[in-house]
């Protein structure tokens, strides 16, 4: 068992700005990992941009500029929105780094020396978006290609090959042995299917341009792009150059990818860690697309959402939120705007905003601003539901469905506001039964805060400190199984309630 959950996402090519695509796998990735440290694991998040291959050599050349000044420039939108939508990240990876030349080439000779490598002739339809050969029955149309629709090209190379089919009865071995290997279920049945349909081996190397990283024992030959790409999360872990870090991080590897890359993660890379000697990654998690008007965000088709204006315009944790809240991991979604602002005002500014405004206004009226401390678990109800909420929580995350974690959360927010509405502590005079529903109500504000950490750090921080709790509730450990604090009870009592502004306005949603 390696010491880390290490988390994932996909390396983005550096030939398009940041959208509303890429931004979903980038926030689902950092909720994991903002979960997984609030349950106290040694956590780790990556992310970068995958710079070499045809693909990006001809998008600096059509702009005029050599690749690194190109891949130097996008990769630099990256970080930002990165930072901007408040990712995690522990480190950025740019593939054209020397850490990573060094760490592929050493994976490529292991390869090579462990005899799963061998030279060969090439030929085939090659499409520069994908960066990667089609057999003629995949194409569509007038030899198009099936995800860009455009035409591929005819490709002849002497090159390197990787023996893939060798791999299959291994990896349906490693499937059978590792039932949540890919999740969800659908993904994995349709990993499952590719490597029954039988593996074909791979061309690995490239000599028709030189924008890659070298072959260690053919200088002629450049690595293909996504060989050298998959490579990037075992640098980032220490391969080859740090081994009691990497001993710390691998296979603890949790890679969280979008459908269309599935075949990499799920069949190529596990059987390239094999050829290598190395574990294969602990899981793939691979969602579906985010749609706008019923199709796929893509550059090649212009519908693209640019996610950090948008983020300005509704706020980076509503805009978080929807995401996570609204598409159902593994499954196509569809991103309208008027989608997102009826999730705003039904969950964030009717429920959860309106639970903490009535709460502390409340308190202030009836308790002096001082907030009473909830019942014991055996007198509330709210205990009861509590629990429940915190276990389907947990199950949830575990599962990698986070719309079933905030649906549950949120239920819980609701089940409050009702019981609210039922006791009316608004209109009784104060005394112990007022302080009893407002100390209960106080503590279910406690929990949501910890449970919407993930999807809104900030929002949930300033609960904790409107309700007088010091620290952040997403404290590393804080929902930790044993001895953490995702149990009924934790709100102490007599802490200074703040009436403040309200956290999330009504908005209007607008064309
Ligand atoms: O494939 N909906 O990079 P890429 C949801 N460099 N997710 C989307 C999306 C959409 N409409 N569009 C893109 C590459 N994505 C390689 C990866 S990894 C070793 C190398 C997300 O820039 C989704 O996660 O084309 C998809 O898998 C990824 O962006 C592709 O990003």
């Amino acid at each position: 068992m390696a010491d880390f959950f290490y988390q994932t996402t996909p390396i983005y090519y550096v030939n398009d700005r940041p959208h509303l695509g890429t931004a979903y796998t980038t926030v689902v990735a950092d909720a994991f990992a903002r979960w997984h440290r609030i349950i106290g694991d040694e956590t780790f998040l990556l992310t970068g941009t995958d710079e070499h291959g045809l693909k990006i050599a001809r998008a600096a050349e059509e702009r005029g500029k050599s690749p690194i000044a190109w891949a130097d420039e996008a990769s630099a939108w990256f970080v930002d929105a990165w930072s901007a939508l408040e990712i995690t990240n522990d480190d950025f990876i740019r593939t054209t780094q020397e850490r990573h030349r060094r760490s592929v080439q050493q994976f490529m000779q292991a390869i090579y020396d462990n005899g799963y490598i061998y030279k060969g002739e090439w030929a085939g339809w090659y499409c520069v978006s994908c960066e990667t050969y089609y057999s003629e029955e995949e194409l569509e149309g007038d030899r198009l290609c099936p995800t860009h629709q455009r035409p591929v090209e005819w490709i002849v190379e002497e090159n390197y090959f990787f023996a893939l089919s060798q791999f299959t009865d291994r990896l349906l071995e490693w499937y059978e042995a590792n039932p949540e290997v890919v999740l969800p279920e659908s993904r994995r049945n349709e990993a499952l299917g590719f490597i029954r349909q039988g593996l074909r081996d791979i061309s690995v190397t490239r000599t028709s341009f030189d924008w890659g990283i070298r072959v260690p024992w053919d200088e002629e030959h450049v690595v293909y792009v996504w060989y050298d790409a998959l490579i990037n999360y075992a640098t980032v872990a220490g391969y080859g150059s740090d081994a009691e870090l990497f001993a710390r991080m691998w296979p603890g590897v949790h890679h969280l990818v979008g459908k269309d890359i599935l075949r990499f993660h799920a069949v190529w890379w596990p059987a390239m860690c094999m050829a290598a000697g190395i574990l294969p990654p602990q899981q793939i998690v691979a969602h579906g697309w985010l749609l706008v008007g019923g199709e796929k965000m893509s550059k090649t088709r212009a519908n693209q959402i640019e996610p950090v204006a948008l983020a300005e315009e509704v706020g980076v944790e509503a805009l978080r939120y929807h995401l996570l809240r609204d598409v159902t991991l593994g499954n196509d979604g569809d991103f309208t705007f008027e989608g997102l602002i009826g999730r705003y005002n039904a969950d964030l500014a009717n429920n959860l905003g309106n639970l903490l405004s009535r709460v502390s206004t409340v308190v202030s009226s009836k308790c002096g601003g001082i907030g009473p401390a909830p019942r014991d678990a055996s007198a509330t109800a709210m205990a009861t539901i509590s629990g429940e909420v915190i276990a389907e929580v947990r199950r949830a995350w575990q599962r990698a469905a986070p719309q079933e974690a905030l649906e549950a959360t949120w239920r819980l927010v609701r089940e409050t506001n009702a019981a609210l509405e039922i006791a009316e502590p608004w209109r009784h005079d104060p005394g112990p039964e007022v302080d009893a529903v407002l100390g209960d109500a106080l503590e279910v504000l406690r929990i949501v805060a910890i449970l919407a950490a993930p999807a809104m750090p900030e929002t949930a921080a300033e609960i904790f400190s409107r309700i007088g709790l010091e620290g952040r509730p997403d404290a590393p450990g804080r929902g930790a199984l044993a001895g953490g604090e995702l149990a009924w009870g934790g709100y102490p009592g007599g802490c200074s309630v703040i009436r403040g502004e309200p956290l999330f306005p009504r908005r209007k949603a607008q064309g």
